[in-house]
């Protein structure tokens, strides 16, 4: 069975980080690791704020060593890691296991902060994660950051920025037009250094996008660790999040969650006699 390892923090609501990951990489038949890097809680109390926990550097690689104990991992994931010293962590073990098939999800904020990492985490993303990265994959506003292009209003404006982040190192990237794009579709910028492919969907009209970005990630993850092209992974991870999203559950008052079991009915899956 494949195996497949997230780096990543915790949404003890369910949604998002390594919670989306783990529940993903279940749903693709894959073995799933974790290796928690921070922890992300929010406030009931002061409108769903966010606040970011790093988990000790140290602790985070004791983690990674206990995981890659084994035989070689089929592909890992980088999620939320909380600090430059984590990014830096992450990176050198990825690099001194020669893990191949590496996935980075350059979280730098998400919908309910503003800002989450700090400026120096950015950094350490362009300098040391984004190097490693088979697929990269940033939402809008982080493929304005890191690109320095700022706000990407248009498609044109996503494939020049998927070429900027190609070049710091991303060997793919694929731009996530998500809600933040106008328009009837969601669309989404696949370069691979030659080609840029334009990917659409349906866009949903909906609030169910509480973990969207981490589950795409996810699942491109384990695509690749199932042998698939990066195209294939790809385009089967954004139908796996459009039937997430399409079947979002509502866990709290404050953030509508996507459903990880939707694509393959999960639900349904347990009987008993
Ligand atoms: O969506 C970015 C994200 C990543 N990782 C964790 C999160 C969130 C957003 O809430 O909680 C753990």
């Amino acid at each position: 069975m494949e195996k497949v390892l997230t780096i990543a923090g915790s949404d003890s609501t369910g949604g998002a980080g390594i919670e989306a990951d783990l529940k993903t990489f279940q749903e693709y038949g894959t073995f799933g690791f974790a290796s928690l890097a921070s922890i992300v809680t929010m406030d009931p109390t002061t409108g769903w704020q966010h606040e970011v926990t790093a988990i000790a550097a140290d602790l985070v690689e004791k983690q990674l060593i206990s995981a890659l104990a084994g035989e070689a991992m089929d592909a890992v994931k980088t999620g939320m890691l909380g600090n430059e010293q984590n990014i830096k962590v992450a990176a050198r073990v990825i690099k001194e296991r020669g893990i191949k098939q590496v996935v980075i999800d350059p979280v730098i904020a998400c919908k309910g902060t503003a800002h989450i990492l700090q400026p120096e985490s950015v950094e350490a993303i362009i300098a040391d994660l984004l190097p490693l990265a088979e697929v990269a994959t940033p939402n809008l506003v982080e493929a304005g950051i890191l690109s320095g292009l700022g706000d990407l209003r248009t498609v044109e404006e996503m494939k020049t920025a998927a070429a900027k982040i190609h070049h710091l190192g991303a060997k793919n990237v694929v731009v996530k037009g998500g809600h933040r794009l106008q328009g009837s579709q969601a669309i989404d910028v696949l370069y691979d250094g030659s080609t840029f492919t334009v990917l659409e969907g349906p866009r949903i009209d909906t609030d169910f996008n509480h973990g969207a970005g981490c589950t795409f990630s996810a699942a491109v993850t384990a695509g690749l660790a199932k042998g698939w092209t990066v195209l294939d992974s790809v385009r089967v991870a954004k139908s796996f999040v459009a039937a997430a999203i399409e079947q979002g559950v509502s866990i709290n008052p404050y953030v509508g969650h996507v459903w990880h079991g939707a694509y393959n009915e999960a639900e349904r899956r347990m009987h008993h006699e």
